[in-house]
């Protein structure tokens, strides 16, 4: 069998030498490897774009990609096939804690951006996009940090570094050792599915970098530059088979391939100071207003993979495709989308978009797991469901479309089937103070207390629960 490995005889772009680092990324996981790492990978072609990647939480993604040179297989799975490639863009794997490493990133003069997907939990955020300051990992970091502010004096620090737990926190310690070292501008790209996902960042930076100190927080409002992104590219977790199937499309034996759907997009707007690989020849699409995309993404396509893996999940379905192809499942999503629509504006296409999500959810060599997306849907639901229930409701409509959305996850809840979820802690405390009105009632106040304004719609999800 042969190994994936920077002497090896295989045919990359932008070559097999490793690239000089120029881009830290926070969260080495799939999506990273077929989104961002994909996009640079393209247009690269001199090979001046090495990554830094840091991992989100176990290290155990690093040590696989270490063990490869950072190489991997990126398998591209069409409704004709599959399609193989090896990525050389990644030059350095490093667990998610590995502070030292990330400061020395960051201060050099080199790298000029640093990209994020650490999950919409992972901004510790709570509903209103501020910190979340009774999350203990947040409160964690927010005394770790300020006692490393008061302890590290100004100019280049021999204060010996904290241990931070979250992704944010940590990039903060990143950049203010930038400034130690006399370092120029840079720009943080958040690649999350959360809506503003550019302004949570600043602000979430912002208030990290206050416990810093007046100068290090001065220097990173005026010297970190915070693009607004939506990304997409439908991307499983590989299976036992992918690696087969990799191996068998590339010849080269990879304990990590990445397998995703040909369809890829990257829509941006922010500046970029001190500049970025040209993603717009890979179709990256730069843009003065974010938003209309970035609803249409979040409400259609998130929208209905978050229905159809609490809703359509208890009809016994597992995977995307399979479910999407039941008349009434389907029929649901359609719904979800008619209302959404009404929101989107004439430019963002919304009918065409429609049409090629549901050619993209029908692809029957893409096995996307509902219990995968499932994860974390108490955010998920607040993001890309109740927004659109809200809407409705406020303009006087029934906001049908978005019921089986949270009745299936009231339900599941309720019944304890539920995905994982970063914020079990709080739902389950809402189940067990749940009052005379029940648990399904106390679920859908916790979900978005607002929604409690509307009796008859409130009644309606209590009912398919
Ligand atoms: C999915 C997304 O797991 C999920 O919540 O909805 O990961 C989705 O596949 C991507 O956003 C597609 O771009």
């Amino acid at each position: 069998m042969t190994e994936l490995k920077r002497n090896a005889d295989i045919s990359a772009k932008g070559g097999l030498e490793r690239r000089p680092v120029r881009s830290v990324h926070l969260g080495l996981g799939a999506f990273f490897r077929a989104h961002q790492a994909w996009y640079t990978s393209e247009v690269d072609t001199n090979g001046e774009w090495g990554i830094s990647a840091y991992t989100g939480r176990s290290p155990r993604a690093a040590e696989q990609l270490k063990s490869q040179d950072c190489l991997y297989t990126l398998v591209v799975r069409g409704a004709e096939g599959d399609d193989a490639q090896v990525i050389s863009v990644i030059s350095e794997a490093h667990a998610a804690g590995d502070l030292e490493a990330l400061c020395e990133d960051l201060r050099s003069p080199g790298v000029s951006l640093v990209t994020l997907t650490v999950t919409e939990a992972g901004y510790g955020t709570d509903a209103k996009g501020k910190l979340d300051r009774s999350n203990s990992a947040v409160k964690a970091d927010l005394e770790a940090l300020a006692q490393y502010g008061a302890s590290a004096g100004e100019g280049e620090s021999d204060a010996s570094l904290p241990t931070l737990e979250t992704a944010l926190a940590r990039l903060v310690l990143g950049l203010d050792a930038r400034r130690r070292a006399g370092g120029g501008t840079i720009a943080v790209v958040p690649c999350d599915n959360l809506p503003g996902n550019g302004p949570l960042t600043r602000g979430v930076i912002d208030e990290y970098a206050a416990l810093l100190g007046e100068e290090s927080a001065a220097w990173i409002k005026d010297n970190v530059s915070v693009a607004s992104t939506s990304i997409d590219r439908i991307t499983p977790k590989a299976t036992e088979d992918d690696l087969e199937a990799a191996q068998e499309l590339t010849g080269f034996e990879d304990a990590s391939p990445v397998v995703t759907e040909p369809f890829a997009s990257w829509i941006i707007e922010g500046e970029f100071p001190a500049g970025r690989p040209e993603w717009e020849k890979a179709g990256a699409i730069f843009t003065d207003d974010l938003e209309p995309y970035e609803n249409r993404k979040l409400w259609l396509l998130n929208g209905a993979h978050t229905l159809l893996a609490n809703a359509a999940v208890n009809r016994g379905y597992e995977t995307v495709a399979d479910a999407i192809g039941d008349a009434e499942v389907r029929a649901e999503v359609e719904a979800l989308w008619d209302e959404a629509s009404r929101y989107l504006p004439d430019e963002v296409d919304a009918p065409a978009y429609r049409e090629a999500l549901l050619e993209r959810f029908e692809n029957p060599h893409i096995k996307h797991l509902l219990a995968q997306i499932g994860n974390d849907s108490l955010a998920k639901l607040r993001i890309r469901i109740v927004p659109i229930a809200l809407k409705e409701l406020a303009a006087g409509r029934e906001a049908r479309g978005a019921v089986p959305a949270i009745a299936g996850w009231i339900r599941r809840q309720r019944d304890g089937i539920a995905a994982p979820d970063a914020q079990q802690g709080v739902i389950d405390e809402a189940i067990a103070n749940a009052s005379d009105g029940g648990v399904e009632r106390a679920l859908l106040e916790l979900l978005e207390p607002e929604l409690m304004n509307y009796p008859e719609f409130v009644e309606r999800v209590l009912e398919s629960a």
